[in-house]
């Protein structure tokens, strides 16, 4: 049967939904890049996506029956060979599916080579690929073009990535709700009763202002808070949200000896820091990933801050501050078969202002330190007994983790938050500007300029799908995402 290769009628594919936001831009060449992670592997995957995809293509693959791809009908796998098309040579053996546009994950014409995996095969296809007139893709440009092409929106193309990078179940779940639009749809909903707020006003501008009705203005003020309170609670979740996509950074810190490597080993259930009864063990940052109920942490063992002639140490302790003053969370650890050192003391100072937990070390031995003297000392700060030595009070550590994270109001089923550091400053100038609105309201201010905060909420919330963000911005989210994708 006969697959006419698909003539198209443009030489360049104008966005339209872009042209719409005020800029312009043409895809028209065609990008190919190895879609699967370096390494040897089952299979490995290169992409093709533009309209020259399948041309491109039947230059390179012969089908095991008859001519070419084109033979076949799309969004079938068809098994055959890579080509080199100057000599004949055979380069691998594939499987090769092609999906017309656009119901494809760029809306454009895309072809998948499945070759065998590892460095080799995906190199010299690509090479092929590329001398036959395909680009090579940038980071991301298969998402963006699904973003520029209207497939999806800049937040859905941005969950693209968490999803990919997700280090939890949850955060993979919370991405994976995002890309269905989760959160863009409830972004749009805000912005669309934004937007009759700003049809009343628009009504209202055309009247003398005297003659603005006080009824009218009421319940335009009630709306403002109405919405006012849902962007508020949105925004609520992004510190959970934050958390979940990027990890809670936690830096254990203490003076040396107290057991900060052994409550690394103990959480992460291996022996991954060097422990011994030398105090200044530990000269250099220790970083290791773990997920404790969900949550995902960082967590970086340090060197025992102290004063110190050693040169390697010093530059340790300094390195410790260093990761100390970034932390989100500080464990802090004491000695509880030692009396309250200088050092715990100085250490007590650095953190007086930081979210910190308290753990007194070593309650297996016989307790020298003032616990009475540090509950004074760290004030509000929660202290934890433990002993790493037998085990006790490390549930209670996890606890708190859970607990600080989630805050109580963000239950861990929650799964609409704000993750993206991007969208919550967006969400926060949102919120501000409206804010800007109510109290303009209030102060019984000109209808224009309650109109103008009206407008940018609407706009900062733009951002966050992408309606009302410029070309640098884009650029500069998508080059953040991994080739081949
Ligand atoms: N008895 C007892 N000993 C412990 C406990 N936790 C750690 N230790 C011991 O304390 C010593 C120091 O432990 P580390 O984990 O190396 O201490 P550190 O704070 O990392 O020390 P530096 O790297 O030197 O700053 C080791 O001999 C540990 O076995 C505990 O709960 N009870
Ligand atoms: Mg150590």
């Amino acid at each position: 049967m006969g697959f006419a290769i698909i003539c198209y009628n443009t030489n360049s594919i104008l966005i339209k939904d872009y042209k719409d936001r005020g800029v312009s831009m043409f895809l028209d060449d065609t990008i190919a890049a190895i879609a699967t992670a370096p390494g040897e592997a089952g299979i490995g995957i290169i992409r093709i996506s533009g309209e020259k995809a399948l041309l491109i293509t039947n230059k390179i693959f012969r089908p095991i029956k008859g001519d070419s791809l084109s033979d076949y009908p799309a969004r079938r796998l068809t098994y055959g060979h890579i080509i080199n098309p100057e000599n004949s040579e055979k380069i691998d053996e594939v499987l090769v599916v092609y999906m017309d546009a656009p119901y494809t994950y760029t809306k454009e014409d895309i072809i998948e080579i499945n070759c065998h995996g590892g460095m080799i095969p995906v190199k010299r296809i690509l090479e092929l690929i590329l001398k036959q007139g395909a680009r090579m893709a940038d980071a991301g440009e298969f998402t963006k073009r699904a973003f520029l092409n209207g497939r999806i929106d800049l937040a859905q193309a941005e969950a693209v990535m968490d999803l990919i990078s997700a280090k939890t179940e949850k955060g993979f779940d919370v991405a994976l709700d995002q890309l269905e639009g989760s959160l863009s749809k409830r972004v749009e909903k805000y912005r669309n009763e934004v937007l009759e707020l700003l049809a009343h006003i628009e009504v209202s501008i055309d009247f003398s202002e005297e003659d603005v009705d006080e009824i009218a203005l009421e319940l335009l003020l009630a709306k403002s808070i109405d919405i006012e309170k849902s962007l508020s609670n949105l925004l609520e979740t992004a510190d959970t949200g934050k958390i979940i996509r990027e990890g809670l950074s936690t830096v254990i810190v203490g003076k040396p000896n107290v057991g900060k490597s052994s409550l690394l080993n103990t959480l992460l259930r291996e022996s991954r820091a060097i422990v011994t009864d030398v105090p200044g063990t530990t000269r250099d940052i220790i970083e290791e990933h773990l997920n404790i109920k969900g949550i995902p942490l960082k967590l970086i063992d340090t060197a025992g801050i102290r004063e110190t002639e050693d040169i390697v140490e010093q530059i340790g302790v300094k390195k410790s501050k260093e990761f100390f003053n970034k932390a989100d969370l500080i464990i802090f650890m004491l000695d509880a078969s030692r009396e309250i050192t200088v050092e715990d003391m100085d250490i007590i100072q650095l953190i007086k202002d930081k979210k910190a937990l308290v753990l007194i070390n070593k309650v297996d031995l016989p307790v020298k330190v003032d616990v009475e003297k540090i509950k004074d000392l760290v004030g509000e700060k929660r202290i934890v007994k433990v002993s790493l030595a037998d085990e006790t009070g490390i549930d209670k550590i996890e606890e708190y983790l859970e607990e600080m994270v989630y805050k109580g109001e963000v239950k861990a089923k929650d799964r609409l938050m704000v993750t993206n550091v991007r969208h919550k400053n967006a969400l926060e100038r949102g919120l501000k500007s409206l804010q800007d609105g109510i109290q303009a309201i209030k102060n019984k201010l000109p209808m224009d300029f309650i109109e103008v905060d009206f407008k940018n909420t609407w706009d900062f919330l733009g951002e966050i799908t992408g309606d009302t963000v410029g070309e640098d911005l884009i650029d500069h989210i998508f080059q953040n995402f991994c080739i081949g994708k």
